[in-house]
């Protein structure tokens, strides 16, 4: 396993095929202050050919408190536009990067700790997690991208009712909100992302790629057009020699059935 401490407030260790991208600004409950967000954006463009999923956390007891707040005070309208901005480009290389990315919380997903939680593409949440946007009692609006990210998880309507009231949500309520697809023991959400990430690992690329680049356009589209989209996607994913390899292996009796799970 490689380790790189990018910065104090970055590492990246490389599991397998798998990166794990962790906050290690835990004094400062890994605010994300301006340095920090380029690096994130860094990581996520360059990551090689062979990562194959990556995992996102948050050293300490939090997953992260959002925007540091200490860098708001000086910003004029334009500076601000370009901030968020930046925020955008960053979370944009964390959803729409080479791979699939799930994202292990606890503690606090707050601000723009879940606007950066929304970027992924899964969420495991362990039962100290709570979510909130404070933006609403601090006086702003979202700027990483929650005004989009956020509602496709939850509704408009439960982000407005966070906004205008402060409501926090803890661990089931989130799960149950669809901000998280899995809600794990305390101490356990990143044993079972890096599990999850895994197995995406194996996925054929085209596949993830199709989920993680096509399907959210898709979503976006008029049933019309996302129709033709997905059968272009469709048969560019079924022509790739991959994929005739893996139903021959089921026909042939060689990959696994579909199983009844286990109650979670
Ligand atoms: C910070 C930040 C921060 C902690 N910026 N320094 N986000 C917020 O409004 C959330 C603000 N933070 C909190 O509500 C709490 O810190 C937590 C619930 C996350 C954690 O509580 P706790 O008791 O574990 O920690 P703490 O004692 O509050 O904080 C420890 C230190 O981290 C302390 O600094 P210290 O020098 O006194 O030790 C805090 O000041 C510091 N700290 N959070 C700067 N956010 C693209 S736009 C996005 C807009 C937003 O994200 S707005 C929401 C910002």
């Amino acid at each position: 396993m490689a380790h790189s401490p990018l910065s104090d407030d970055l590492s990246v260790d490389i599991h397998g095929a798998v990166a794990l991208v962790c906050l290690t600004r835990s004094a400062k409950r890994n605010a994300l202050n301006d340095g920090l967000i380029m690096r994130l954006r860094q990581v996520f463009e360059d990551m090689g050919p062979d990562i194959k999923a990556a995992v996102i956390t948050g050293e300490g007891s939090h997953f992260c408190a959002g925007l540091d707040l200490s860098e708001l005070s000086e910003r004029d309208a334009v500076e601000g536009m370009h901030h968020s901005r930046m925020w955008h480009k960053a979370l944009d290389a964390v959803q729409f990067g080479r791979v699939p990315v799930v994202a292990a919380l606890h503690g606090a997903v707050v601000g723009g700790g879940l606007e950066l939680a929304s970027a992924a593409h899964i969420r495991v949440a362990d039962e100290s997690t709570f979510y909130a946007l404070p933006e609403g009692s601090r006086g702003i609006f979202v700027g990483g991208g929650g005004s989009v990210r956020v509602p496709r998880l939850i509704g408009v309507a439960r982000m407005t009712d966070m906004m205008l009231t402060g409501r926090v949500y803890n661990a089931q309520e989130g799960e149950r909100a669809g901000f998280a697809q899995y809600l794990v023991p305390t101490g356990q959400a990143l044993d079972k992302a890096l599990e999850l990430a895994q197995k995406i690992a194996q996925n054929a690329p085209a596949t993830n790629y199709a989920l993680t680049h096509v399907l959210p356009r898709i979503a976006d589209q008029s049933a019309d057009h996302g129709l033709m989209t997905e059968s272009l996607m469709a048969a560019i994913a079924q022509s790739a020699p991959e994929a005739k390899d893996r139903m021959r292996a089921f026909l042939e009796g060689r990959a696994g059935k579909v199983q009844k799970s286990a109650v979670q």
